[in-house]
């Protein structure tokens, strides 16, 4: 009678265990049969019903049984396991031959390019390199360079303004008149770096881009020493060829002042498609420093002179390179960027 009934467990067990397709199932049914309240622990419960003399022979049928189990239900964990392992070793293989993925290395901005050889020309000529803020007060930005409240670059349509005082420096001059309050001649300097102006974005504008400016003063500066400064710039930046022109100009921070054009550099000055049949192009603003500009940062003009320049230069790295879409310059694109 017990005997039939443990072999019936057993075999229920075995049935329950080969139907099992994952763990899951295979722990519910170590619970239905080999659990606390489990089937074989339930029979176990019940052998004071059993007669003391055939204790010891049930209890020994029912160990059976409980090993029997045992042994089905671990040979089917492992089986489950090899399975498991067997899918994953087939699923997650990794193709070592695949190549790496390459680090590509960048290389300087045009505009970067550009403006180092630009550096480099002024610094071999005994130009300190001078940087500011690009955040200035109306003050060094307009007021110091003689540009009156009245003047249209003050425009709020022209100019960034934080507040009435303090605004997006619209050039970088500012970082010559601090450098002339807190120097005293000579003084040598370019001051390059960004500039801000309310303009529309096209191929030759850019609400932000870079000017490299220049100021020398020191004791008889004349225009003299200003045309042989640039022409012999101009020289290295676009060969020994390139002439100069001078066409009169207007600026409120100098006096005279100029626009500095030079000799095309493609077709030497017959007028190309380059330079649009000119033969020349425009490539700075210059002239003497202002008086006034001099007396406004505390040198005396009686006793010194000097000249300033103002450069673009994405117009120079623009020229450079043949760009013609400044927007290039700022895309971030990497197959324009990469012929640099
Ligand atoms: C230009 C053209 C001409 C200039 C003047 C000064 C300063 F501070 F000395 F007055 N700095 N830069 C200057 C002169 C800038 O840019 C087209």
């Amino acid at each position: 009678m017990m005997k039939e009934k443990l072999e019936e467990i057993r075999q229920k067990a075995v049935s329950e265990i080969e139907k099992a397709t994952d763990p899951e199932m295979l722990n519910a049914a170590r619970v239905t049969f080999l659990g606390k309240k489990g089937e074989l622990t339930a029979i176990l419960k019940s052998m004071k019903e059993v007669a003391p003399e055939d204790r010891p022979k049930v209890g020994q049928w029912v160990n059976d049984t409980r090993k029997a189990i045992e042994e089905k239900m671990n040979a089917a964990k492992e089986k489950m396991e090899q399975e498991q392992m067997n899918h994953r070793l087939a699923n997650e293989t990794i193709d070592v031959t695949l190549p790496a993925k390459k680090h590509k290395i960048g290389h300087r901005h045009p505009n970067t390019i550009a403006l180092e050889e630009v550096e480099k020309i002024f610094v071999g000529m005994g130009f300190e390199v001078v940087e500011g803020p690009e955040i200035e007060k109306d003050y060094y930005n307009f007021e110091a360079l003689n540009i009156p409240a009245n003047h249209p670059a003050k425009d709020e349509q022209d100019t960034f303004y934080i507040n009435k005082d303090i605004l997006l420096r619209t050039q970088t001059s500012p970082v010559q008149v601090r450098t002339m309050e807190a120097q005293k001649p000579p003084i040598r300097m370019i001051a390059p770096g960004r500039v801000f102006r309310a303009d529309e974005v096209d191929a030759t504008h850019s609400p932000s881009f870079h000017q490299i400016e220049g100021m020398v003063i020191d004791k008889g500066i004349t225009f003299s020493d200003l045309k042989g400064t640039l022409q012999l710039f101009v020289k290295k930046l676009f060969g020994e060829d390139t002439k100069v022109k001078f066409r009169p100009h207007h600026f409120p921070f100098t006096e005279p002042s100029a626009e500095m054009d030079v000799s095309c550099f493609k077709c030497g000055g017959k007028g190309c498609r380059f330079c649009k049949g000119e033969g020349w192009i425009e490539i700075l603003g210059c002239g003497m420093v202002h008086p006034k500009v001099l007396k406004m940062s505390g040198i005396d003009p009686e006793e010194y002179s000097g000249f300033a320049f103002g450069i673009g230069l994405e117009r120079i790295a623009l020229l450079k390179y043949e760009i013609d879409d400044m927007r290039l310059l700022y895309e971030n694109d990497d197959r324009f960027l990469s012929q640099f």
